[in-house]
């Protein structure tokens, strides 16, 4: 698929490819269940989509990969975090994560709650480790990140979820938990991978906005999936969730899915070239609703 004259799916493959060698790399195998937990759970597939958006804000920014790696990898692990905690039966309780058995299905409860402990702090001691980047930059880097994670972002977001679960909640209380439980990691990819290259005011600006416009763009076409049954884990429905098509309906869940993209195109629209890669993502979290090739990607 082309968008802006880029292969899509090579940019995506390329990148993905790059994160997870990097990955691998940093937690090679080792004899102990807790390793072989995180290693089930970080390399068993996923999109990538995080850092993949930091590495593409860096190329916006004008920082190389190198630069941007450790803080895209940091991205990835504590999103697979969240991803292992929130499969536990305290949260969500699911079976299927990325076409496998969840964590703790495999490995218990308590090896699942210590591989989420570990790649939350791990993130934290890759950034810390960074070379390639002044400290300065890295320093608001790891900030952002801490910020973004914590109870003002995902952590607080899932709480917010947890809470509205099985209760009627208004289209603003949806919109601040996705902005919370989703938009906060994307908006920091982005940030990140901006801030890393000290990118002017301006620019982070504008890239902030995309960040934001995407991580509710992708998590309403999220809702959507899940809603027409192309979900792995248990649905939205079952779950009692508060999202965008329970509320609205599909075809208007999805107008408001077509307005972030647009918010997050127009966002960057001035800066030619360089964003190619960022408008082909937004361009295709909607559009892989029709034809879930590019995206979809579990194993
Ligand atoms: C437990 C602290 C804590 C937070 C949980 C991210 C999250 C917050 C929960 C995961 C459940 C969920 C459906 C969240 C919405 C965000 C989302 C769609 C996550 C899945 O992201 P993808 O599609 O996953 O990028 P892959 O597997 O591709 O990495």
């Amino acid at each position: 698929m082309r968008a802006d004259s880029l292969d899509v799916r090579r940019y995506l493959d390329t990148r993905r490819r790059l994160v997870e060698r990097a990955l691998a790399a940093r937690f090679p195998p080792r004899p102990s269940a807790l390793r072989r937990a995180i290693r089930y759970s970080l390399l068993g597939g996923g999109k990538r989509l995080r850092p993949i958006l930091a590495l593409a804000a860096g190329e916006v920014a004008g920082a190389p990969v190198r630069t941007v790696l450790p803080f895209a990898c940091a991205l990835e692990l504590v999103h697979t975090y969240s991803l292992v905690h929130d499969d536990l039966p305290a949260m969500d309780d699911d079976d299927l994560r990325r076409g496998l058995p969840t964590s703790h299905k495999v490995f218990g409860e308590g090896v699942a709650i210590l591989v989420g402990d570990a790649l939350l702090t791990e993130a934290f001691e890759l950034m810390a480790g960074a070379r390639h980047v002044a400290p300065r930059n890295a320093l608001a880097a790891v900030a952002e990140m801490a910020r973004a994670a914590g109870e003002g972002g995902m952590v607080g977001g899932q709480a917010l979820d947890l809470e509205a679960e099985g209760r009627a909640a208004t289209l603003a209380a949806i919109r601040t938990i996705h902005r919370r439980k989703t938009g906060a990691l994307f908006r920091a990819a982005v940030r990140v991978g901006a801030l890393v290259a000290n990118a002017r005011p301006a620019l982070l600006r504008r890239l902030t906005t995309y960040g934001e416009q995407l991580g509710l763009c992708f998590q309403i076409a999220d809702d959507i999936a899940d809603a027409a049954g192309a979900g792995d884990g248990r649905t939205d429905h079952v779950l009692g969730k508060a999202t965008y098509p329970a509320l609205l309906g599909m075809g208007r869940a999805r107008t408001h899915a077509e307005r972030a993209r647009d918010a997050a195109l127009a966002a960057v629209a001035p800066l030619g070239a360089r964003a190619t890669p960022l408008r082909a993502i937004a361009t295709l979290v909607v559009a892989q609703l029709d034809a879930p090739v590019v995206l979809a990607r579990t194993g």
